[in-house]
């Protein structure tokens, strides 16, 4: 029927414009996304399909459990969580789930996010939680990127051109400094 075309038509272009998130980028509230864009930025650039939610550790903990316990199932390969204040996020959902969880500790305003970060990086032994630095979402997104390049050659080619535009530019600025 036209009706079952429209929806297969429909599908088709979901299925087109929305590829299977490798990554799952989570933060403890949208308070948090103006940090945690970056790492989306990074995936888009290296054309790594992404979702992107607000999960709370504190605050929607049934939600916490059920998105990191499925989220191998779901095909994610990676998950990003970002928090701030007490950042238990990054940590509960590495005990929760068998995938390479990156946290990023996000800056509160008493302690300028060291709280966060010592919240995520002193995880006990048995339960990694790959840290980056406070507020540092881009090094997430490029970790991740890594991690994925261990079984896509092209995400390898890709990373090399990125760390040669980074070459690249550096030396410009040297340039322009020396003149
Ligand atoms: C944490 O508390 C969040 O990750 C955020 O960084 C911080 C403040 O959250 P809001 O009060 O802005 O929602 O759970």
């Amino acid at each position: 029927t036209f009706a079952a075309a429209m929806q297969a038509d429909v599908l088709d272009s979901a299925a087109e414009v929305k590829p299977a998130a490798a990554v799952g980028i989570i933060m403890g509230s949208d308070s948090d996304l103006p940090v945690m864009q970056s790492a989306a930025e990074i995936l888009q650039l290296f054309g790594v399909a992404y979702e992107l939610t607000v999960v709370s550790a504190h605050r929607t903990p049934e939600r916490m459990v059920k998105y990191a316990q499925t989220a191998h199932q779901r095909g994610l390969r990676v998950i990003i969580a970002g928090a701030g204040g007490a950042a238990h996020l990054p940590g509960m959902v590495a005990s929760l789930t068998p995938l390479p969880v990156i946290g990023v500790p996000v800056k509160g305003n008493a302690t300028d996010g060291l709280d966060s970060l010592l919240s995520i990086v002193q995880m006990p032994r048995g339960i990694p939680v790959a840290t980056v630095a406070i507020q540092n979402a881009t090094n997430a997104g490029l970790l991740a990127v890594r991690i994925l390049g261990l079984s896509s050659p092209e995400l390898v080619d890709k990373m090399l051109d990125y760390q040669k535009g980074l070459e690249e530019m550096v030396l410009e600025k040297a340039e322009r400094l020396e003149q």
